[in-house]
């Protein structure tokens, strides 16, 4: 609590300058916390609360999608509150959404997070449950993690995403495509069929860049985005965006996406990062930006990658990291994998996780089978092509094909988690 409060008090002696916040510190994040999202305004506010939340990994995506949706949905009659799923201060490891709330004129902290956006760490939990009419937006998931569903049961109104998992919520309306690039694609068209939707310049222009990213810009070689990106893409030129050319302008985000030379290694592991409860156990699923060359570099060495992990995932209580690595041309344009377990049951999920992976394709169950992405990957046909790295030992770390991505790892990790549990316990 200590740490997180000195934290705290760092960011707003920049944002505030230096003088005030020595004599603030202790009481700095009560204030922040009544000041960045009032409870005060929120309860004088008579308008229901809907809260529109992105998915965990806060990934550009999910940052626009939440904000933008905020804003079509804020009204006289409802009160539409953009939430993200981390703590303010990790806003700033996302160059892209740094770059791109920038570039699109938001008004935003010095450390390039929006202002009107909350992030978890702000909210005074316990005054918004106390707040009957609450409501909850899903953007870019289809399912709510566990810290939104404590507060939010059965209160999911709308759902649009474009990820696997179906329709979670039969009462909410629900607009999944699994097929998207974006989930703001989806979006786009919210605000196309909004009688007096207003479509500014500035949301334009954070729903194209979150596009273009996502679809790789339609390179068809990437295989990301669809027609239906596209027509979406090219509704936001009705209001001037893009205004730069999209080849320039995807490359120049890109950069800043993968720009992470002023990062360390523990800030890779949170930056793109999923939790999944997978037997009872919260196991975080890191993307990372960069090869597990560079990073072994940077760390030092494999062990110190582990050691690292560990200590994260120790402070975050998870009981095992999974790492996913970029392409590596040092390895034949193949990812790496990496499993660091904190304990015996999660290093035997681990392992039946890693085992039945190297079985693919022939253990894949009919609705992967029939998951579209992996069928654009070849997953169907190759599987994972898992192997051990054996050098990168004590590390348990493996190559995998390059075209995976954590939109198929994670299901098969979960439906692996599942199916290795009821196998032990069935009666022989
Ligand atoms: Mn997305």
């Amino acid at each position: 609590m200590r740490a997180y409060l000195c934290r705290k008090s760092e960011r707003l002696r920049t944002f505030f300058g230096r003088g005030k916040a020595a004599l603030l510190s202790t009481s700095i994040a009560i204030v922040l916390r009544s000041s960045a999202f009032s409870s005060v305004s929120m309860a004088s506010d008579s308008r229901p609360a809907v809260f529109v939340v992105g998915n965990e990994a806060a990934d550009v995506d999910s940052l626009v999608a939440a904000y933008t949706m905020a804003q079509l949905l804020e009204s006289s009659e409802v009160q539409a509150i953009a939430l993200a799923q981390i703590p303010r201060e990790e806003f700033r490891l996302r160059g892209d959404a740094v770059a791109l709330f920038r570039e699109a004129g938001s008004r935003t902290l010095e450390d390039g997070s929006p202002v009107s956006m909350r992030f978890w760490n702000e909210v005074d939990w316990g005054e918004v449950k106390k707040l009957e009419s609450r409501s909850l937006v899903l953007v870019d998931h289809n399912k709510m993690t566990d810290q939104v569903a404590a507060l939010f049961e059965g209160r999911v109104t709308q759902v649009l995403d474009h990820h696997a998992g179906g329709v979670s919520y039969p009462k909410a309306q629900s607009i999944i495509d699994e097929s998207l690039g974006s989930c703001c694609s989806l979006v786009v068209e919210q605000f196309m069929q909004t009688k007096g939707s207003n479509l500014t310049k500035e949301l334009g222009t954070l729903m194209a860049g979150a596009i273009l990213l996502d679809c790789r810009n339609f390179d068809p070689a990437a295989k990301k985005g669809t027609s239906r990106d596209q027509a979406a893409l090219r509704h936001l030129e009705s209001v001037d965006v893009p205004s730069k050319d999209p080849t320039r302008w995807y490359k120049e985000l890109m950069d800043a996406r993968k720009d992470v030379s002023h990062l360390t290694v523990r800030d890779l592991m949170l930056l793109d990062t999923k939790v999944v409860t997978l037997r009872g156990m919260n196991v975080a699923v890191a993307s990372i930006f960069g090869t597990i060359t560079e990073v072994c570099a940077r760390a030092g060495t494999s062990a110190h990658v582990a050691e690292i992990a560990k200590t994260l995932a120790a402070e975050r209580g998870y009981s095992a990291i999974i790492l996913l690595f970029s392409k590596d041309k040092l390895m034949g344009k193949r990812r790496a994998l990496a499993f660091v377990p904190l304990d015996s049951p999660s290093s035997e999920l681990c392992e039946d996780i890693a085992k039945q992976m190297s079985e693919t394709p022939g253990n894949l169950p009919q609705d992967l089978r029939e998951n579209p992405l992996y069928q654009t990957q070849g997953l169907v046909e190759t599987g994972f092509e898992l192997q051990p790295i054996k050098e990168l030992e004590p590390l348990n770390v493996y190559s995998l094909k390059g075209d995976v991505s954590r939109k198929t790892v994670l299901p098969f990790a979960t439906m692996a988690a599942l199916a290795a549990a009821e196998r032990s316990a069935q009666p022989f």
